[in-house]
């Protein structure tokens, strides 16, 4: 079971001895709880049996707070500590946060947390720390810097997984909620072990059949697993059930009955999952019918939502800004996709019910392998927004690849906005973060043993936005493979060359990653991504390429974002070299800052890229034997793989622009004549 995948990062492999006579003997553990629904039992069983697997101590589990032994470990909540005696930590506790104390005279450890669901992220930061040899006292209150960490699973009702990579669905298979929940909870160990707290199961292009009596039941039986996890669930609909589903004329959002029915079919949900977070919406996007359809607003949508919901605490709507035409007409040049966030959300700031968030997807067009950052970002003012992003590596080599994609999410959670001309970084101005994963229930959970750090680092990530991208690639390492230095060290450069890498042998300066648009988003495809309505146009000509997105001539994307930030790139001498050719049109010889000509760079990231990516293998083949077989061949013919396809990458984007410019390779490496 350790080399299966499955644990994930929580293998906790036994240490070795040497290690472990540091540490001391605990005689018991105190549960400051009894519910064997509470998360904090949860803790406590967590406790044992990584104490066990760790350690080798085999600890009873104690309820009786008067005959507590030393010393021993004791978990629970603010609450249940004062009742003992203990007083909260001095430093203040948000909402989920937790203190965890080593340092006590009499030996014990105290788990305390805010809420249940702090006492057991409190036990898995012990956990860890333990599992990587750390013994070191601490005394530490650890909070997160916002409530809403979720994420998104495409999940469609017949098991399939829309953009997964890792086998058919955990949660549902041939129409309904599957009967056996192991997976289940698995999976609400690994959220809860990196502090996540809901996950929407279904996809968000929904189907109505969710509410069928047998699936409210099963959405129970999944709410029910995962809720002793501290893990809460939402769903997706689909807008127009009213009217599929419903046997209603309409899904006006304005209509009577259409709001009487999804008040209804609130009701129904919230009577099976009380603790419902809320409603994914995708609505008037890629086909969808949404409040447009009826010549409503998209506001008006949302708040229908959102009303239905208020009686039921605090569940919200959230609703996704990935609205845009999907059939846009490439021969005007100021039509841009990147536009569409904000041309189509801007004028609702305010219009918005509380309880509806904005769900925004990091980069204005779509995962791309180097976008900015949305401009919508800085255009709401009134309305609460998250940043999406997207473990499920959908543009960046499906788990074929390994791309560690926290280096990316750091720069656009880093990236200033300037709102006012003051300090807005994005990781300061979103009020949660979601993330699309698409786990299946292959036993790596993700197709690929190594992007599950990316899950690890995501989850970090939400907890603390300024949390280092190597040591988090570090620690995932020694959790999920060995405390050996040669194997941290060999993951984590691997892990902190890919995204460059990636980006090299697939699209350089900002022009997309240039792979099939139409329909897989796999593999080199630099001529689909134009001359179709999908708008995720190169503008490439036989002499120039790029998006105009300037004020001046373009489309005036840069004046979505605030003037500082608009100011960079208007200007094409400002711009950065990496997000070029995203905003500007040039000549293939336009000099670059590097002092380059853009094809020349083209041809050499392309060169670089693919003889990187052939390192992978060879650096991988170092950890033979350091760990175990299973994982080392499924990983080592994965790297192969990649360093083969990144050849491919290479030939077909050089062979493409050689064959529409016809400017050499100044080192005369590429030909297609
Ligand atoms: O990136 C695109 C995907 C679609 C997806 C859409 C979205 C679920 O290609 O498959 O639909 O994004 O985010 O809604």
């Amino acid at each position: 079971a350790l080399e299966s995948g499955i644990d994930g990062w929580l293998r906790y492999a036994e240490l070795p001895a040497s290690l472990c006579a540091k540490q001391h003997q605990y005689s018991s553990i105190l549960v400051l709880d009894e519910f064997q629904t509470s998360p904090v039992y949860t803790a406590a069983k967590e406790l044992q049996d990584g104490l066990k697997r760790i350690l080798g101590q085999s600890l009873e589990l104690s309820f009786d707070i008067t005959a507590a032994q030393q010393p021993s470990i004791i978990v629970g909540t603010v609450d249940a500590f004062s009742k003992l005696g203990v007083d909260p930590p001095s430093e203040a506790f948000k909402a989920d946060g937790f203190y965890l104390n080593t340092q006590l005279t009499n030996a014990s450890v105290h788990i305390m947390g805010e809420s249940e669901r702090g006492a057991l992220y409190g036990t898995f930061e012990f956990l860890m720390r333990l599992a990587q040899g750390n013994f070191d006292p601490v005394s530490i209150v650890s909070n997160p810097s916002v409530s809403i960490r979720w994420v998104n699973q495409w999940d469609n009702l017949d098991g399939s997984i829309e953009r997964g990579y890792a086998g058919p669905s955990i949660f549902f298979r041939d129409g309904e909620v599957v009967e056996d929940m192991t997976r289940i909870a698995q999976f609400a160990r690994l959220l809860s072990s990196i502090r996540l707290n809901a996950v929407v199961v279904n996809n968000v292009n929904a189907n109505p059949k969710l509410f069928s009596e047998k699936n409210l039941r099963g959405l129970q039986r999944i709410a029910d697993t995962m809720r002793p996890w501290g893990i809460r669930i939402g769903i997706s609909l689909y807008f127009d059930s009213p009217r599929e589903f419903g046997g209603l004329p309409t899904a006006d959002p304005l209509d009577p009955d259409v709001i009487s029915w999804w008040q209804d079919i609130t009701a129904k949900v919230f009577e099976k999952v009380p603790d419902l977070v809320g409603y994914t919406i995708k609505a008037n996007s890629e086909g969808q019918p949404g409040p447009l359809t009826y010549k409503r607003t998209l506001a008006d949508g949302a708040n229908m939502f959102a009303r239905a919901l208020q009686p039921y605490g605090n569940a919200i709507v959230m609703y996704r800004a990935f609205v845009y035409n999907h059939h846009l007409d490439e021969s005007v040049w100021t039509n841009d996709r990147a536009n569409a966030a904000v041309d189509y959300f801007k004028d609702l700031d305010g219009e918005f019910e509380d309880n509806v968030i904005c769900q925004i997807k990091f980069g204005p067009i779509d995962f791309q392998v180097r976008e900015p950052p949305s401009p919508l970002f800085a255009n709401l003012r009134k309305t609460k927004f998250v940043i999406e992003t997207q473990v499920a590596q959908e543009y960046l080599g499906q788990q074929s690849h390994y791309v560690y994609i926290a280096p990316l999410w750091k720069e656009i959670l880093d990236f200033d906005m300037r709102i006012d001309g003051q300090p807005s970084a994005v990781r300061d101005i979103v009020c949660g973060h979601t993330n699309v994963l698409n786990i299946g229930s292959d036993t790596t959970w993700i197709g690929h043993h190594l992007s599950l750090s990316n899950l690890y680092a995501y989850g970090r990530m939400t907890w603390d936005p300024l949390s280092d991208p190597v040591d988090m690639i570090q620690d995932w390492s020694r959790l999920t493979f060995s405390l050996d230095q040669t194997v941290v060290d060999t993951i984590t450069k691997i892990a902190m060359e890919s995204w460059p890498t990636y980006e090299n042998h697939s699209g350089n300066l900002g022009i997309q990653t240039l792979c099939d648009i139409i329909y897989t988003h796999y593999g080199p495809s630099p001529g689909s991504q134009d001359g179709n309505g999908w708008g995720q146009f190169t503008r490439a000509t036989a002499t120039s390429i790029g998006v105009d997105r300037t004020v001046a001539t373009g489309s005036g994307n840069a004046g979505q974002y605030p003037p500082e930030v608009a100011a960079i790139f208007e200007d094409i001498d400002k711009t950065p070299d990496e997000l070029l050719l995203w905003f500007h049109h040039v000549p293939y010889t336009h000099c670059l800052k590097s002092g380059k000509t853009v094809i020349q760079h083209f041809y050499d990231a392309h060169y670089e890229g693919a003889a990187n990516a052939q390192t992978f293998p060879k650096e991988w083949s170092k950890l033979k034997g350091l760990i175990d077989d299973h994982r080392f061949n499924h990983v080592a013919f994965k790297l192969e793989y990649q360093a083969g396809h990144a050849l491919v990458w290479r030939d077909s984007v050089n062979n493409f622009y050689l064959a529409k410019c016809r400017i050499p390779d100044e080192k005369n490496r590429v030909s297609n004549y």
